[in-house]
């Protein structure tokens, strides 16, 4: 990940654009320098020295008015032109059927993947050297999905879903945010974009669809059967239990994830007893109680819950 990664882009959509705004940013800066230069010219060559009287004055000049109407008027044009082009080439018209559903929620990422129905939080994958339709939807307020490296910022709205293109030309891990604020965990709204080569994406993909394995007993066991008595499943889903509810992250496969709470902590196991015994203390505001669940409840619950490969 570059520290500056808008000048880094990695896909065919992020290049067009950063394209453009070296060559915008080009005739801006010759612009800048012709005005700046006549300006220091005319206060050099052109001021009040004692003993001058006014210059000679000049009612209009045709030909000047031509040329500076027609310059700017071309530069425009060009302008224009360019933008154009860049459009069609960052942001085509969408597919049909998106590949990835993504819904931004306060204040984590949902993804869906249309065609083999992973559903997944905070961590998506792709084929990398593929271009991917993804539409974005909202669940309650404003988002905007944003991954700098590989595509422009889309806002996520209530009702009216949007769409966008991303690509990766190559295997890599890239830092997505949300840039529109939406809450007081808005800065905690990270995601990651995880780039493979196609054979392993699909082996990812066949993992994410299988169902959760049964702990055979223990603490997961239990920790199981707590999950599934508790109110947990009124906001999560884990395929093979009872709980298919869509508030929160999906977490049948959530041990498989590297970040906690949209990349405000790394997913270990000490990392999720925290969030368990109280995930306010975490994530301050986050949109799941606090249990004050007792400490081996806690330890059944994340035994449970790191099965979940
Ligand atoms: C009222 C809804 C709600 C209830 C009830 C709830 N959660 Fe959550 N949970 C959420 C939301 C929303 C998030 C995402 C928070 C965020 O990242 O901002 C979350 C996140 C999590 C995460 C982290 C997931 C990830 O990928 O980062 C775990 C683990 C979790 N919940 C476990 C539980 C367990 C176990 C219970 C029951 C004891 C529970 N939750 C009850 C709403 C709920
Ligand atoms: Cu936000």
């Amino acid at each position: 990940m570059n520290a500056l990664p808008v000048l880094d882009p990695q896909s065919p959509q992020a290049r067009a654009i950063f394209h453009l705004a070296i060559v915008a940013g080009i005739i801006f800066a010759v612009i800048f320098a012709i005005v700046s230069g006549m300006v220091v010219y005319a206060l050099m060559r052109c001021r009040w020295r004692e003993g001058e009287g006014d210059p000679k004055q000049i009612a209009g000049n045709k030909t000047v008015e031509l040329v500076w109407t027609a310059i700017p008027f071309l530069i425009v044009v060009t302008l224009f032109v360019l933008t154009w082009k860049t459009m069609g080439a960052a942001d085509p018209p969408p597919a049909p059927e998106p590949d990835i559903v993504i819904t931004g929620h306060q204040w984590w990422w949902e993804a869906r993947y249309s065609k083999s129905g992973v559903v997944t939080a905070n961590e998506i994958h792709i084929p990398a050297g593929t271009p991917l339709s993804i539409r974005l939807e909202a669940a309650d307020v404003l988002h905007e999905f944003w991954v700098p490296e590989l595509s422009r910022k889309m806002t996520t709205v209530p009702g009216q879903p949007n769409n966008i293109w991303i690509q990766s030309d190559h295997p890599a891990t890239y830092l997505g945010v949300c840039s529109e604020f939406c809450g007081t965990q808005h800065a905690w709204m990270h995601f990651l974009v995880v780039a493979e080569a196609p054979a392993q994406f699909q082996a990812w993909e066949q993992a994410q669809l299988a169902p959760a394995k049964m702990p055979a007993g223990g603490n997961a066991a239990q920790g199981l059967a707590l999950f599934q008595q508790t109110s947990c499943i009124n906001c999560h889903a884990i395929k093979g239990t009872v709980a298919t509810a869509g508030v929160g992250p999906d977490l049948t496969h959530f041990a498989s994830r590297k970040k906690l709470g949209a990349g405000i902590a790394d997913n270990t196991p000490e990392n999720l007893q925290r969030w368990l015994a109280d995930p306010q203390q975490v994530k301050r505001g986050v949109k799941m109680p606090d249990y004050k669940f007792t400490e081996s409840q806690v330890t059944q619950l994340s035994a449970y819950l790191e099965t979940l490969q």
